[in-house]
């Protein structure tokens, strides 16, 4: 197959890969986002914001917010405030997610492990959590006090002392990020919060600056960055990796279901509409053997896409050269296929769904079977919704305790066991043409015979 995918008056474009295919990755559909211009025209802001901090942060909250507060710090009372008006069923489910993502999160945390290389020569592995971390939480398109969830409990579980939380201000707020996220940030133990948003915040975190005009409170730089963003903060992301630790470049959302027959119509059809919902640039991949149900698929698309409140940002998401419907011969195909995108969630939903799963390398999260849809995953599974897009599933994973922590060697070794091994590091030091590294082995023993 070749040329671009036929349109058969459905919703979802299609590529049918019957027959066989060498290299699937070249075929699947995926956005392209041009990251590196976007670094090119956010550089001038992250300097600015470097140099001068507040004013510019000032200016690009005013120009892309539309609004900044006075002091981008949001005060402990507004934060108490948010959560003492939170409404109670809301209250309730982030607590419940809140109580699921620590249960999974807490069986993450990692122990210290000595190795004894010799007797004498040991390797200690120390966990040692990042000390201070910034965590983005977006609010554009919708509000995500989920997110905050997401990434402050790993955060926490793995024992990063100094958390600070950054969501663009909003106008209908005073200036002060979305009510539900400050909640989120209360009901988790997060004083530490600031009304900014985009590469300005990016920066802020990465640099630390002025938070008033006065100058008189500060943000203090972080060692890490977390969360996704939009693609200035991506771009931001990307310009200042190395001036701090970032976790990874977020591109807009995607999912990928590998279904057979089995697999109901009516919640594929939802299940690809809902994470659609969340960017115009957003990824709806099903992959599947069956005609009879991408056919069935489509049509629900025709019926539930206009019912859908966010219609317009869906119907440009599922008709999007992002997403579409892909035919194979078999599931074994699929699996290839699947592989070949690494979707960041990926469901699963076909006979023996659970075998299936397992035998899939690459996708950022794995849904299995009719009973565990994406949504569940974004909210109340205790699984991460911080997962690895744009096939960087291949390499990477998704938030986690880990992912806060550093492993540091401890490496003791008594005089005789340096003794035992010097000739060989002196050896290796000579054959890199590096003599005094086997010198400082040496020099420790000059005088004695080997
Ligand atoms: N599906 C998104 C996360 C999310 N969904 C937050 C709803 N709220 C990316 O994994
Ligand atoms: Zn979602």
């Amino acid at each position: 197959p070749s040329g671009p995918p036929p349109r058969l008056g459905s919703v979802l474009n299609r590529i049918d890969l019957r027959g066989g295919v060498r290299d699937p990755r070249r075929l699947l559909p995926r956005a392209q986002l041009d990251v590196s211009v976007a670094v090119e025209r956010i550089r001038p802001l992250v300097e600015a914001v470097r140099d001068h901090g507040y004013p510019a942060i000032r200016e690009a909250s005013e120009r892309f917010d539309g609004i900044c507060p006075a002091v981008l710090r949001v005060p402990t009372e507004a934060i108490a405030e948010a959560e003492g008006t939170l409404d109670p069923d809301v209250r309730a489910a982030l607590l419940e997610s809140i109580d699921r993502a620590r249960r999974v999160h807490a069986d993450q945390r990692r122990t210290d492990h000595t190795t004894q290389v010799v007797p004498g020569g040991t390797v200690t592995e120390r966990w040692v959590p990042v000390d201070r971390v910034g965590l983005y939480v977006p609010g554009g398109l919708a509000m995500y006090p989920s997110t905050v969830v997401m990434n402050v409990v790993p955060a926490q579980v793995a024992g990063v002392r100094s958390l600070v939380v950054v969501s663009p201000p909003q106008q209908d707020n005073g200036g002060l990020p979305d009510a539900r996220v400050l909640a989120a940030c209360a009901l988790l133990g997060v004083d530490e919060v600031y009304a900014v948003g985009g590469a300005q915040a990016v920066a802020m975190l990465a640099y630390g600056a002025a938070v008033d005009a006065g100058g008189t409170q500060h943000c203090a730089p972080v060692d890490m960055i977390t969360g996704p963003g939009n693609i200035w903060v991506t771009a931001a992301k990307r310009l200042l990796r190395g001036v701090v630790g970032i976790d990874a470049e977020a591109g807009p959302t995607e999912i990928a279901v590998l279904a057979d027959d089995t697999a109901d119509p009516v919640h594929v059809a939802a299940d690809l509409i809902s994470q659609a919902e969340h960017d115009p640039l957003a990824a709806s991949v099903l992959v599947t053997p069956s005609v009879e149900l991408a056919d069935a698929v489509d049509r629900e698309l025709a019926r539930q896409v206009p019912a859908t409140k966010h219609v317009e940002r869906v119907g440009t998401a599922l008709g999007g050269e992002q997403s579409g419907i892909v035919l194979v011969d078999d599931l074994d195909a699929g699996l290839r296929v699947v592989d070949a995108y690494a979707a960041e969630h990926l469901e699963i939903q076909t006979r023996d769904a659970r075998d299936w799963a397992l035998r899939v390398r690459n996708a950022g999260a794995i849904f299995v079977g009719a009973w565990a849809p994406v949504s569940l995953g974004d909210y109340c599974a205790g699984s991460n919704h911080v997962l690895p897009t744009g096939g960087c599933a291949r390499h990477s994973s998704g938030l986690s305790v880990q992912s806060f922590l550093r492993g540091v060697h401890l490496v003791e070794y008594t005089r005789e066991a340096l003794r035992d091994v010097a000739p060989h590091v002196v050896t290796l030091a000579n054959v890199e043409d590096l003599p005094a590294h086997g010198q400082a082995v040496a020099v420790r023993f000059a005088g004695e015979s080997s």
